[in-house]
Formats: structure tokens, C-alpha cells, sequence
């Protein structure tokens, strides 16, 4: 009888899990329903009783996250019980002084190993060990033992020793004051200004949970495209409410830094960085943000590009104004995070070429808490771009990394594509800077110059969306973000997979199958979208699908036309010693690899090189035909994903599985529209026809052309 009872429970909760509502609030802190008796006992003993010694705040967060994990596991069934003393606990969560002498002499020296945000999981004599020497660590290693749980690891073998690689781990939003954002397409901001700093919402609170379970500890919450009005005291006041709710969590704000803020606010008559009285404006009004926020982290910059101020409007160089700011919060302990995109239209270079130019000859100039933040690839986040020359070239000057979690270029909300897989080609991408084997990620994770500051910086996707991201899948690209800026070197895979189960079900046939669309998805889009090196033919200003012919207006290098050259000699940018060169700002190794059209990888040909359209390529296609099959295999991969997806039926909460399935069905029609539309475009130029198995375009190009979309998001 009793049997019986579990099990009708039991069945209860998989029903719950598979058919009822969820708009994926939850993210990967889901915290689902065990699927069975056998599991839920297992798990249940360890976590009924719990030792956690001190009572910080951020001790009261670690209780408050067993106590959300045990009511999404056992449902209202199951309390844990929390005592400052260890007794016959099965979890103990301690800080290495506090542990029992006896079972610190036990452990030993690798305790030491522990650093100031790390921690160790260890079952030890039957129970298991959460050491850390901080508060946070903690907390890390709190969310780390849940996600073993959640994940379903044994726990009777537990030894997970972890440190963070990378100092900084911050997202970046692009957040306005008016709460739309720029390129977020999940709705509004999550800050609603207006009701600070008297109402701190939930959505903060589970931001900062959901933030502090993978590692993020900084936040940068107004866009780079700065208004000067988030430095006036009513601003900082609301500022300083987002950073105490985040403090338990550790994650300290820092904030854009518009440069003319001393002419906006005050009515200086200048802005320049070597004036001492705009040095002494920055200083006063660095002072007056720690008297709110006394952990500011510090100023994130975006100056001397598209129309932001900067120290060029002095004839200063980028050096002179990030070391005017950072000598302002260097008492503070605060960091300035200053931008390498700096790019000019008037400037007559190869866009791509800018950065390098700009910073290389600065290399060693920068206050020692200035770092410069660097995007992954030269251009603008595009869906493939070779790494950016600049982590071959500082040694002498911090580097971060920038990533766009959001996908401007890929997609935006609507396309199923894992980012971490392009993260993981630039990470993993060798600058050759002290010899083979000098990859970006240890640039960044700064083993190889020995930077004294390492950080790495996402562009959130968060928005007012109920599931945060607007697609439910984007969600694994902030999940892998954090993962990826605690380790670069991180396994993807098990990142796809963590991530599957935690947000979704421990179904082994829905993870593998999923997994597999994941770790697939970022070719298929390069293919449908900018095969072979194509890059900027997106549509003008809101970016969202295909416009490869756009070209005029006020700006060259905003147009498609300036990047892809198509013409009826051939297409692509030559960027080898006969054109603009850009590809001498890469050690000479990269020159071998990339620096001849007959051997370069096709992923990277049309992006440094222009070549014929009946050029005969090492797959013994033309380049039209190997274009033009992989538009067509780009498509097919879609297709290919929302049959794998739609096979999955029944497995997950039917909500989410829709939501997804309609979002499948928005990407197919967007990629036949890329395939379409690029192929007929290009097609006037090569005027081939298209070979046997590609598709023909269902409209002509005047339809492509002249299709327009009112009130695109993300502007
Ligand atoms: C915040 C691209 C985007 C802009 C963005 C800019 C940047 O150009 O289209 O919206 O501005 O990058 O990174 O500063």
C-alpha cells in the first residue's frame, strides 16, 4: 500500500514536470520534481540536514538556495533543517576556519589550493564538505553542489576543487534610462528606474541567483552608449539600492562613463583629459559615487566611436583619457574598462584595421587598473570572425574579452544558435605571441603575459521577457557565458549538457538529441547566413535579416557593399599584402595559414581574399557552387533541427516545447529567406546558375530588396 502511494507521488510529480506550464522564469535553477522514489531518497538524505556556521548575508542567501532547490525537488514535503554545529549533518557548508580541526589536519594542503572566490566539494566519511575561504566561495560552491544534484552525480566520490580563471566576470548591458535596450530583443530593461530606488524588484534578486550560479561577479548596467544622467545623484541613488540587493550574490556594479559628462552635467567648457579641471571633475564625481556605492567596481568607456565623445576631440590619445579615469578610482580600488572598438568613417583604413592601429602603439601605456576590452573578432560580432589581431599585440597591456551574448548578428531572438561554440573557436584560437600554443583564452586568463588584471565581458541578452532571454534556448548562451569566464577552457559539451538538465529534464534521449542541435547550430546559421567569410551583409541599422546590397547613405563602412565587393570580376576583401593588408597585424604564422586563396580555410576565404566566382576550390567546386550549396546546406540544417526538435515531443513541459517549435519554424522561413535573397543578389554578379540540389528562391530579388519591416526590435 505504501509502495503504491510513493509511486502514484511520483508519477505526480513527472506530470507535473512534463505537462504543466513553465515559461522558463526559473532559467537552470529549475530545480525540477526527482523522477523517482529511488532518487529522491538519495538526495533527500544528504539534504535534510544542513551545517551552515555563520549568518552573513550571504549565508542567509546559501540557506535561502537549499531551501528553493528542496521545494523544487521534494515539493512542500521536505524541510531542510539548518544548525550552526556540524552533529551528525550530511552537508557541512563551512569556511576552511571553520571546519573542525581534526577534519582540517584530514583534508590537508590542498586546502591552500582554495583561492578567494573558489571553493572545494568534498564528501568526506560520508558526508559532504563545502569549504571556501570567503563568503562568495561559499556561495559558489553552494550553487555548484546543486548543480551535481540537479545533474544527478553521484555524490559518494564528490572532489571538485574550483578557482576562477578570469578576475572580472561581468555582463555588459546595453540598457537605456528609458528601459528600451539597445540590441535586446527580450523586451525591456529588467531596470525599472523609476521605481528605484524604493522598490527592489524580484527579477533583481533572481538575476543576481542566477548570476552568482555561474560565476558572474560584475555587472555593468547602462549603456555604452552613455547617458551622462546615470552619473547625477538621483541616478546613483538607484544605482547604489541595484548594488546592495546585489552585494550577497557578489556582484558589483560598475558603470558607463559618458566622456563630455563634465560639459553635459557642469558645463565645463572642454572635456579634455590632460585639463585639470576635468581631471578634477572625474575625481569629485568619482568620490561622490563610492560615498553611494563604496564597492563600485568602476567605469566601463565607450569613446571615439560612432559618434561618442572621446579624447580624440582633444587630440588625446585613448591612454590619456582611460588613465585621466582610472587615476580617479585608483584610490577606491575601482578599474576602468576601456573599449578597443574605435573605428572613424573619416578614417581612410580598412575599418578592421582600426583597433590595432589605435592601441598597438600604446601598448604599456595604461594605468595598471585599466584594461582594455577588446570584441572577439575585428569587426562587429559577426557570426564568424577570425580573432581580433589586438590579442596577438599587448603584452604589456591587460586585455579583456568582449562577447555579444545577444545575438545582434545571429539571429536575434528567434534563431536557435549556441554560442558557445563560436566562443570556444576564438578561445581556443592560437595569436602565436610567445609561440605555438599562445591561444586568446590565455591571453585573457592572462597565464601567458601575466597580466595583473584578467576580465571578460558579455552583452546580456536579459530583458522583461518572462523567460528572460526571449528565446528559451538564448538562456544557454548567458549559462555558457558564465561557465566559459569562470574557465575559458571549459568543455562545451558539458556545458550543452548541464545546462539541458538543469533547465529542461534529465531525459537521456532529449539531452543527447538536443546537445546535438546544440553543438551543430552555429555552422548551420554560418552557413545560411554568412558562409565562407561573407560578413556585414545584414540588413542597414536594425541588422535583422539579409541585406547584402546594402550600400550609400552616409557611412562606407556601414554598408554591405563595402565588405563583400561583389562584382562580376569576383567577390570578397583583400586583405593580404595586396589590399589593405590587414592581415599583417597577425603574427606571420597566421599569414601561412590564411595568406594564400588556395589554401586558406573556405570559412575565412571571402575575408581576406577576393577571388573569382569560377575559381576552382580544393572541393573541387567553384566558388559559386560551394556558395551557393552552402546556403542550400544551411537551410537543410535548420530543417534538420526542428525535426530533431519536434521528435521530442512529450519529454519536456509542452509550453517551453512549443515556444521553441514556433521559434524552429521563424528560423527555417529566415534562412530559405537568407539563401534566397543572398543568391540572387550575388547571382547578378556571378551570373552562373545555381547548381543541382540548391533550391530555386521563391520571390524575385526586388521582393528581397524592397521587403521591410516596421519597428524591428533592438533600436
Ligand atoms: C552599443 C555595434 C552595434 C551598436 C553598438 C556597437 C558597440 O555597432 O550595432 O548598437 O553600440 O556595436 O559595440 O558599441
Amino acid at each position: 500500500m505504501k509502495i503504491k502511494k510513493a509511486a502514484i507521488f511520483f508519477l505526480l510529480l513527472i506530470l507535473v514536470n512534463n505537462t504543466f506550464a513553465n515559461d522558463g522564469y526559473k532559467l537552470w535553477l529549475q530545480y525540477l520534481p526527482f523522477e523517482n522514489k529511488a532518487v529522491s531518497d538519495y538526495y533527500r538524505d544528504y539534504l535534510e540536514h544542513i551545517t551552515i556556521a555563520g549568518e552573513s548575508a550571504t549565508q542567509k542567501v546559501i540557506q535561502k538556495e537549499f531551501e528553493i532547490a528542496s521545494e523544487g525537488f521534494f515539493g512542500h514535503h521536505i524541510h531542510p533543517v539548518f544548525s550552526k554545529t556540524t552533529g551528525a549533518n550530511l552537508i557541512w557548508v563551512l569556511k576552511t576556519h571553520d571546519l573542525p580541526a581534526d577534519t582540517k589536519s584530514k583534508l590537508g594542503p590542498k586546502l591552500d589550493e582554495i583561492k578567494e572566490e573558489g571553493y572545494w566539494l568534498k564528501s568526506f566519511q560520508g558526508k559532504i564538505i563545502i569549504t571556501a575561504k570567503t563568503d562568495i566561495g561559499l556561495l559558489y560552491g553552494t550553487f555548484a553542489f546543486l548543480k551535481a544534484i540537479q545533474t544527478r552525480e553521484k555524490l559518494e566520490n564528490l572532489d571538485l576543487l574550483e578557482n576562477p580563471k578570469i578576475q572580472k566576470r561581468l555582463l555588459n548591458h546595453w540598457d537605456n534610462l528609458n528601459r528600451t535596450v539597445e540590441r535586446g530583443y527580450a523586451g525591456f530593461s529588467i531596470w525599472n528606474w523609476h521605481r528605484l530606488p524604493m522598490h527592489i524588484d524580484q527579477q533583481y534578486i533572481d538575476y543576481a541567483r542566477a548570476n552568482a550560479s555561474i560565476g558572474i561577479n560584475g555587472t555593468s548596467i547602462t549603456n555604452v552608449n552613455a547617458n551622462a544622467l546615470v552619473l547625477t545623484p538621483e541616478y546613483l541613488e538607484k544605482s547604489a539600492a541595484i548594488a546592495d540587493a546585489f552585494r550577497p550574490y557578489g556582484i558589483k556594479i560598475y558603470l558607463t562613463a559618458r566622456f563630455n559628462a563634465p560639459m553635459i552635467l557642469d558645463s565645463l567648457p572642454t572635456a579634455d583629459p590632460l585639463d585639470p579641471a576635468v581631471q578634477a571633475w572625474w575625481k569629485n564625481k568619482t568620490e561622490e559615487i563610492y560615498s553611494y556605492i563604496p564597492d563600485f567596481g568602476g567605469f566601463l568607456v565607450k569613446a571615439d566611436s560612432e559618434g561618442q565623445p572621446g579624447p580624440h576631440n582633444y587630440g588625446r590619445t585613448q591612454a590619456d583619457g582611460a588613465n585621466m579615469l582610472a587615476d580617479a578610482v585608483k584610490p577606491f580600488g575601482g578599474i576602468v574598462m576601456w573599449r578597443a572598438f574605435v573605428y572613424n568613417e573619416k578614417t581612410p583604413t580598412d575599418r578592421i584595421k582600426q583597433a590595432y592601429d589605435e592601441f598597438k602603439p600604446l601598448d604599456g601605456k595604461f594605468r595598471d587598473n585599466v584594461i582594455v576590452q577588446v570584441k572577439n573578432g575585428p569587426l562587429d560580432f559577426q557570426p564568424r570572425e577570425p580573432f581580433h589581431p589586438l590579442f596577438g599585440a599587448m603584452p604589456k597591456t591587460p586585455l579583456m574579452m568582449e562577447f555579444q551574448i545577444t545575438k545582434e548578428y545571429l539571429g536575434q531572438e528567434t534563431h536557435w544558435v549556441n554560442l558557445a561554440t563560436m566562443w570556444q573557436e576564438v578561445l581556443q584560437s592560437d595569436t602565436y605571441a610567445k609561440g605555438k600554443g599562445s591561444t586568446v583564452g590565455k591571453v585573457i586568463d592572462g597565464s601567458l603575459h601575466g597580466y595583473p588584471l584578467t576580465g571578460i565581458a558579455g552583452v546580456a541578452n536579459t530583458g522583461t521577457d518572462r523567460n528572460w532571454t526571449g528565446h528559451p534556448t538564448a538562456q544557454a548562451d548567458w549559462y555558457a557565458f558564465g561557465k566559459l569566464a569562470w574557465n575559458p577552457d571549459s568543455n562545451i559539451d558539458d556545458i550543452a549538457e548541464d545546462w539541458l538538465k538543469m533547465t529542461f529534464t534529465n531525459d537521456a534521449e532529449f539531452v543527447k538529441t538536443s546537445s546535438e542541435i546544440m553543438l551543430q547550430s552555429h555552422e548551420i546559421l554560418v552557413n545560411y547566413m554568412t558562409p565562407m567569410g561573407l560578413h556585414h551583409i545584414m540588413a542597414r541599422s536594425h541588422h535583422w535579416g539579409p541585406g547584402p546590397w546594402v550600400t550609400g547613405g552616409g557611412r562606407e563602412d556601414w554598408t554591405a557593399t563595402y565588405y563583400h565587393k561583389a562584382s562580376v570580376d569576383g567577390i570578397g576583401f583583400d586583405r593580404t599584402d595586396k589590399g589593405s593588408n590587414a592581415l599583417a597585424q597577425y603574427h606571420p604564422e597566421w599569414k601561412k595559414i590564411w595568406g594564400n586563396a588556395d589554401k586558406i580555410p573556405l570559412e575565412h576565404l571571402l575575408w581576406f581574399h577576393r577571388v573569382s566566382w569560377d575559381k576552382k576550390l580544393n572541393t573541387g567546386n567553384t566558388l559559386w557552387t560551394e556558395m551557393a550549396l552552402r546556403y542550400q546546406k544551411g537551410v537543410e540544417g535548420a530543417r534538420w533541427m526542428q525535426t530533431q526538435w519536434l521528435g521530442l515531443e512529450g519529454k519536456i513541459d509542452e509550453e517551453r516545447f512549443e515556444h521553441i517549435s514556433s521559434f524552429l519554424k521563424i528560423q527555417v522561413a529566415e534562412a530559405e529567406w537568407w539563401r534566397d535573397s543572398c543568391l540572387l543578389y550575388f547571382q547578378q554578379f556571378s551570373k552562373m546558375s545555381l547548381p543541382a540540389g540548391v533550391e530555386k528562391p521563391k520571390y524575385d530579388l526586388n521582393y528581397y530588396v524592397n521587403f521591410k519591416r516596421n519597428f524591428v526590435p533592438g533600436i
